[in-house]
């Protein structure tokens, strides 16, 4: 299969970028200039009508969403590596719902956060921020909950799904999600980061 990668320094595409390197995948990366609005080019459009990265063809058919590539990946290139689970199996079924998980659940909340401590001047609000994180400190105990039964996401041994998760929950750090509250969430994110794939120039 031919990959081409649309990505952007510090952007939501890092993520893939580092997948394709524990999968040691060969895959062409087209570094966009968002600041220039090349991801608004009629060219590019064509490919994700949202004009945002990453993008990925395969053979030249589009995909984007970072979550669905991080699945994608799994599922076509991981299980033969002992990265993903195989299908039918229940660490499959784990394996999507805590990728899911951390993207949409606990993503929502995020972006709360987000929008409360550095939304335009007329959003920005104590509160909302207090609530939020309080809200966020709530799903990372049933994260540590979850990690305190076993190293990592899917049980003994790395998948991509640290990788997926462990990339939203180590941005929530820099958006000051309390992180650090959570003892097994916070060894393991160690552990993640850890990794030479995470520690790529992307
Ligand atoms: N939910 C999307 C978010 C993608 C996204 O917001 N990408 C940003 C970079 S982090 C982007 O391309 N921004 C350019 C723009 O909005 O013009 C995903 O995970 O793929």
């Amino acid at each position: 299969m031919s990959l081409v990668l649309y990505a952007a320094p510090f952007s939501s595409a890092v993520p893939i970028v580092q997948a394709l390197h524990e999968l040691d995948l060969a895959c062409d990366i087209r570094m966009l200039d968002l600041a220039k609005r090349e991801q608004k080019s009629k060219e590019f459009l064509a490919l994700n009508p949202n004009g945002k990265v990453p993008t990925i063809t395969v053979d030249g058919a589009p995909m984007f969403e970072t979550l669905a590539i991080e699945l994608w990946l799994g599922e076509t290139y991981g299980v033969a590596q002992g990265l993903w689970p195989a299908a039918g199996t229940p660490e499959r079924l784990q394996a999507m719902s805590w990728c899911a998980w951390s993207y949409v659940s606990y993503g929502a909340v995020l972006v709360r956060l987000q929008v409360a401590t550095q939304g335009d001047e007329a959003v920005r609000s104590a509160d909302h921020a207090a609530a939020a994180s309080k809200d966020l400190s709530a799903l990372l105990s049933v994260l540590d909950a979850h990690l305190a039964k076993q190293p990592w996401m899917l049980g003994q041994a790395y998948s991509l799904a640290d990788l997926a998760v462990g990339s939203v929950i180590g941005y929530s750090v820099f958006l000051g999600s309390p992180v650090g509250e959570h003892p097994h969430v916070t060894a393991w994110l160690n552990k993640v980061q850890a990794r030479p794939a995470m520690n790529i120039d992307a």
